[in-house]
């Protein structure tokens, strides 16, 4: 659980997906609540994904008398394409039933940052904010809270956008970029090393945004991991092998600290690269599995190339499975989906192409 307090307003950061994480954001609004002397009783959530249990944590505050106010720009933009889009567009006309004129749910195309969604201060007076623990969901609950400076809209739209970009904002909020980017993976021997971490960067990039010095050193002292994660995705993008035309396999298992972003938009650098491979040692279906195949499509091909093509039609995204999927441009699977049903598939371009 990532927490902070943020100009007073007691803020939480989390992805709500299970009644275990309803549950934590309750204690936490309620907690906050009875330590606040103020006489407004707003709770607001801002980029936080719209799922059944966020809809669930927003019918229980009203219950209990709070005033939720719900910004986000993932709401769906056209038709719904596929299962997931329906549930989020089920559960977005629910919190504008629940929430009326307090329901702001836009599209990214509008508003590439969240932080565009509220005005500097908006809710100083908040009792709690319930943000997504990434730097999008970080700038837009600082503002919210009353923290902001000139260029925090234009950083945000980087921070949140395709990773070539994410680190190309203003000095300062090049160092959230860098920290993010180096943060350790999950691992599921060590499940708090990844949040502790990131509590730590959120914490320091804040104080840091207020003028704290040494907060700012400690964090400009860890861009050299960064340039380090670089130069190990550079030297990654080296060992590349062609699997099929269009398809590309790097094995990163077990490697150095890498930076995604510079792996992939090097790889990228080449017109023909549709799908991307990476062999993983770590990840959520390397924890239950030991190994996983993250597959990516290049940006330019993610209208044309469907994933779900390379899995039987009757398979469900389950980790226990061994399949993860939720878009049609990313699936990641265990070692065995991947030479069982993947690869075979994958080599007859006329099954997926
Ligand atoms: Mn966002």
């Amino acid at each position: 659980m990532i927490t902070l307090i943020i100009n007073k307003v007691p803020t939480l950061f989390i992805k709500a997906f299970t009644g275990q994480d309803v549950q934590t954001i309750m204690s936490f609004v309620r907690e906050a609540a009875s330590l606040n002397s103020g006489t407004s009783n707003k709770v607001l959530f801002i980029d936080t994904p719209i799922t059944p249990a966020t809809v669930e944590a927003v019918e229980k505050l009203k219950l209990e008398g709070f005033r939720v106010v719900f910004r986000d720009h993932h709401g769906i933009d056209g038709e719904p394409s596929n299962d997931r889009e329906k549930r989020v567009v089920e559960a977005t006309s629910k919190l504008q039933h629940l929430l009326r004129e307090d329901c702001l749910i836009t599209v990214r195309r509008l508003h590439p940052a969240c932080s565009t969604l509220v005005w500097a201060g908006e809710f100083e007076d908040a009792i709690a904010i319930i943000a997504d623990p990434d730097a999008d969901g970080l700038t837009a609950a600082m503002k919210a809270a009353g923290i902001s400076y000139p260029e925090l809209d234009e950083d945000a739209a980087k921070l949140d956008g395709e990773p070539q970009s994410q680190v190309t904002g203003t000095p300062i909020s090049q160092l959230l970029a860098k920290g993010m980017a180096v943060l350790p993976s999950y691992d599921v021997s060590k499940p708090k090393e990844r949040e502790m971490a990131q509590q730590g960067l959120f914490t320091d990039w804040v104080k840091s945004v207020c003028g704290n010095e040494a907060a700012k050193q400690r964090l400009e002292a860890n861009t050299g991991r960064y340039d380090n994660a670089v130069s190990v995705s550079q030297a990654l993008a080296q060992t590349a092998i062609a699997l099929v035309p269009g398809v590309v396999l790097v094995d990163v298992a077990d490697k150095d600290l890498f930076d995604p972003g510079t792996l992939l938009s090097l790889l990228e650098e080449d017109p023909d690269c549709r799908v991307i491979v990476l062999r993983k040692s770590l990840g959520p279906i390397a924890a239950l599995h030991g190994i996983q195949y993250s597959l990516s499509v290049s940006k330019e091909y993610q209208n044309k190339v469907n994933l779900h093509r390379l899995i039987p039609d009757q398979a469900k995204s389950d980790p226990d499975m061994g399949i993860i999927s939720n878009v049609s441009f990313l699936l990641h699977t265990s070692e065995h989906v991947w030479l069982s049903e993947v690869l075979p598939r994958l080599q007859k371009p006329e099954n997926w192409q």
